[in-house]
Parts: C-alpha cells; structure tokens; sequence
C-alpha cells in the first residue's frame, strides 16, 4: 500500500497541553508519527514516501481564506506582540452571538477561530498542519490515478475537528475533508467519509453538512459524555440538500467490540446504500482499551477486523491518521487496520 508522510508534519510540538486543569505534556506529540511509521516498515507496508506539495488553492475548496490567513500568519503576530511560547485564546465569544469585526486583534481572532484551549499554535504550525494536507492529498491522488487501489496518509496534526473557519482538538486544517474534497474534484462523484475515530469529527460534519455528494458517517463517544461535546447527536443527519447524508452514531464510555461492531454494521449499511466512488477512512486508533484521553474498549485483533469489513466494501480506499493516544500502541493498531483490510 503507498504511504504517505512529510517530514515537516513533526514541526508541530506545543510545550504543553492544559488537561484536566493541569498543564502537562501534550497527547498529540509528534512521536506519534515516529512510532506508525516504525510500525508500518517493521510490518512491510510502505515505504513511507514524502508528499509533493499541492497548490493552497485545494485547501481553499474546504476552508474559509479568513481563517487560513489567520492559521498562517498568527503565531507571527503573537510574536510581534513581544510574547513567548505558543499562541492561545483567552477569550471566546462564547457563542456565535457577536459578529466578527473587521480588524479584530489577534486575541479577539484566537477566541474566534479557535474553539478549545488544547490546540496551541507554534511557530511552525501552519508549516506542519498544511504538510499534513499534502499527505492526504499524496494518498488521495494514488486513488485518482488509477481508480482503484488504496493509500494511507499518516497525518498528524490531526484534522477531523478543524472546521470550515474553526480550529480545535489538536486539529487546524481538515485533512480528510480536503482530500475527500480533491476525490469529488478529479472524477468521484460521489464520496463517503467514515470516521471511526473515537471523537466525533465536527469539522467534516459541518464541512459537507448540506451537501449530497458527500456522506460523513461516524462513530464516536456520546458528545454528552465527551469532546467535541457539542455536535455528534444522532438527530443531526445534515441539512438541505445534504439531509439524510450525515450519520452519527454515538455510543456510550465503556464500549466493546460487540455494541461497536453492531454500530459499524449500521455505518456499513449506509455506505453501501450511498455507493461512493471514493471513501475515505478518519482512522483513530484511539478506541483502544486504555487510551489516556478515551473510554471505549476495543482490542487489537478488532482493528483487523474493521480494516476486513472497510475492504469488503470493495471501494478505493484511502486512510487518513486522525487520533491514538497510547504512544507504544498506536503504531500497531494502524498495522492491524492495514492489515485486515489488505488480507480482506
Ligand atoms: C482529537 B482526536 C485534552 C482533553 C481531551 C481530547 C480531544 C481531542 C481529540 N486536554 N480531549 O479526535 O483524537
Ligand atoms: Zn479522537
């Protein structure tokens, strides 16, 4: 299977993270990359191969240019302000109540954009989240080339949360999206995102929320319970013309594979219905027993099993790295995925 990973994608590395009222260090460190690609040349999928870089203007299909200008050139002005360390918000509109003013300083762009305090920006941020994008769209074209065939794109920053104008959750650009996005623009006219990452991706959900042409599909931890908190409700099955192409599935802390595989027959369901051209796999490994920031109990022999049941949808397939926490397990939980779904 080609894989793709930019080594500029580890220039993202916070000092510290706040969780649980105490700053410590981050989850989303960059050795997690370092660990997958050990994994996936150990297990002899690869090599790892380094994007090439794509044009800002697929990024724009997805993202508002407002906020990529302020990703881009935030941590600049942070610094012309005298300040140290990473860029964080400290104040939020709260909701989306007040209007964005032209103009507005960079603290008043940071609450606006930004919607957690767990997504720090560094200098090299933006360097790293838009190398991340080309990874994804490295794994996207091997699809478009020749319309079968699969990819993995090891993205880290993750992606899945990052809206069209928003940023949070470890998250800044919506890699995923944007390849999903590239698929409709070179010939799939019709393209499914699965994301089975333990967090509900709000970002592609509100990305492709009124559209037909692309269906999210996810199961997640129940927002009651769990980040992104706000969005992920099952009675949120899209808007307009996208109505009825948006399928959540929450589940509840504590689940297995047997209450997870019944949700995954409903997702599998779904995608066969919509019949895609392309799909696109929001792979966290983050519900595996133990993960430090999740609660769901799968083992590893059922990351296998969900890489079998994504093949016998029978449908090009690229898979793009969104979580995974536990830093020694990440990499083989990715291989396993890889694995059932090459051995079908
Ligand atoms: C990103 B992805 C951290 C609190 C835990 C984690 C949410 C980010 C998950 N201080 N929240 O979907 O794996
Ligand atoms: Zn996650």
């Amino acid at each position: 299977m080609k894989c793709f990973y930019a080594a500029e994608q580890a220039l993202h590395a916070p000092a510290s993270e706040l969780n649980r009222g105490t700053m410590g260090s981050p989850f989303e460190a960059a050795s997690r990359a370092a660990t997958v690609a050990t994994a996936l040349t150990d297990a002899g999928i690869g090599p790892l191969m380094p994007p090439s870089a794509f044009p800002d203007a697929i990024v724009a299909r997805v993202h508002d240019s407002g906020f990529l200008e302020f990703l881009r050139t935030a941590h600049d002005e942070w610094r012309a302000l005298g300040r140290d360390g990473d860029a964080m918000p400290m104040c939020w509109p709260g909701t989306t109540m007040y209007p964005m003013r032209p103009g507005a300083g960079l603290d008043a762009r940071l609450g606006h954009y930004c919607f957690d305090i767990m997504t720090p920006i560094t200098a090299t941020s933006w360097t790293a989240a838009r190398a991340s994008v080309n990874t994804a769209l490295a794994g996207a074209q091997v699809l478009t080339s020749d319309g079968q065939g699969s990819a993995f794109a090891l993205c880290r920053p993750p992606g899945h949360h990052a809206g069209i104008a928003a940023y949070g959750g470890y998250c800044f650009l919506n890699s995923a999206a944007v390849a999903a996005q590239y698929l409709r623009d070179n010939g799939a006219r019709r393209v499914a995102v699965f994301d089975p990452d333990y967090h509900h991706g709000n970002g592609t959900q509100q990305i492709f929320y009124d559209r037909d042409d692309v269906l999210y599909v996810s199961i997640h931890a129940d927002p009651q319970t769990d980040f992104p908190f706000y969005s992920g409700f099952s009675d949120e099955v899209g808007s307009g013309a996208g109505e009825g192409f948006n399928l959540n599935l929450p589940l509840p802390q504590g689940t297995r594979w047997p209450e997870w595989e019944q949700a995954l027959q409903t997702a599998l369901a779904a995608l066969t219905r919509f019949a895609p051209d392309a799909l696109v796999i929001s792979l966290g490994v983050d519900t595996l027993e133990g993960d430090p920031l999740c609660h769901f109990n799968l083992q590893s022999d059922d990351f296998a099993r969900l890489g079998q049941r994504i093949a016998r949808l029978g449908l090009p397939t690229l898979f793009v790295l969104e979580g995974g926490y536990q830093l020694d397990l990440i990499g083989r939980n990715v291989v396993r995925t890889l694995q059932g779904f090459l051995n079908r």
